[in-house]
């Protein structure tokens, strides 16, 4: 029989606490060991332990649905429309690293490619955010987002926003020389041509960062260069908060999955002012991204 949505729900909630189990436990050392490509970019034992936890008790219970995760990601074997699960076992490796209290399992299941249920939890800070596509997003299981103490109010603009950018970890190339001029010209204030946004973060964890906009803590969050498995999770908690995704690159309202380019903007009243607020930060990006 097919498995019902809250069922996953409830299995990915159980393999996020027990991968937060493996992460408080942790002593990850930050000398350099498991680079990938470049000092930014690491992995260490423990993304390697914690996917091979959920991979395989997922193809236990699940043993007809596809699996997807960072470690294990096969360019030979691209995300297809099949169920599949989208994993990132730990989102924020180098925080995991420094132990910088921002990182966190990221837990996607998506059908023809569209994000359906979403679990990320942090356990430095044992936060939950779990989402199921059409019943609601919640922190810890209960309180519904967006967070009555979030902002709520409607989008007024970048000047009046908190906004999560990240570098990434390709630190040279045309992508690079786009995402500092975009910083730049956010920054700036409006009389020498900038956004004059409020202020900009780089936490360093996509899936967070989505967390973050779902729950009204962050007004917006662009990057170019990550993958499904970091945001699968949080694309559905956003967007049953009422946020919306489009595509990091301007013009494109319909992002794909697995596209590495994503602009995410919370919920307000109505919508009220989020295609605005897409449409000015489009304006200010400097170049394409090519991923
Ligand atoms: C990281 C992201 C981060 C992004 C990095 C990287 P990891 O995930 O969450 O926001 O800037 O490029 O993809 O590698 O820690 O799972």
């Amino acid at each position: 029989h097919t498995p019902s949505l809250p069922d996953i729900h409830d299995f990915l909630v159980s393999l996020a606490f027990q991968a937060g189990d493996i992460i408080s436990n942790a002593l990850p050392d930050t000398s350099g060991t498991g680079l990938k490509k470049n000092s930014a970019d690491l992995v260490t034992e423990y993304d390697r332990a914690v996917e091979n936890m959920i991979s395989t008790s997922l193809k236990e219970r699940y043993p007809d649905y596809e699996f997807h995760g960072e470690e294990t990601y096969d360019p030979a074997r691209p995300l297809t429309d099949a169920p599949t699960f989208v994993v990132d076992p730990i989102d924020g490796t180098v925080n995991f690293v420094h132990s910088f209290p921002y990182a966190c399992v990221s837990l996607g299941f998506a059908v023809g490619r569209i994000p359906t249920v979403g679990v990320v939890y942090n356990p430095s800070t044992q936060t939950l955010y779990s989402a199921i596509r059409g019943q609601g997003a919640f922190l810890n299981r209960k309180t519904p987002l967006p967070l009555k103490g979030g902002n709520t109010e409607p989008l007024t603009g970048l000047d009046n926003a908190l906004i999560a950018v990240e570098w990434g970890s390709d630190r040279s190339g045309k992508n690079w020389d786009t995402k500092i001029r975009t910083f730049e010209k956010l920054g700036k204030s409006k009389e020498n041509g900038g956004a004059m946004v409020r202020s900009m973060r780089s936490m360093g964890s996509a899936a967070l960062n989505l967390c973050a906009v779902a729950d009204g803590t962050l007004d917006l969050y662009w990057e170019g260069g990550c993958w499904a498995w970091d945001v699968c999770a949080g694309w559905v908690i956003l967007t049953e908060a009422g946020g919306i995704m489009a595509d990091g690159t301007p013009g494109e309202w319909e992002p794909r999955l697995d596209g590495r380019k994503y602009l995410a903007v919370r919920g307000a009243p109505n919508g009220s002012g989020q295609r605005e607020l897409v449409e000015e930060f489009w304006s200010h990006v400097q170049g394409e991204l090519e991923y």
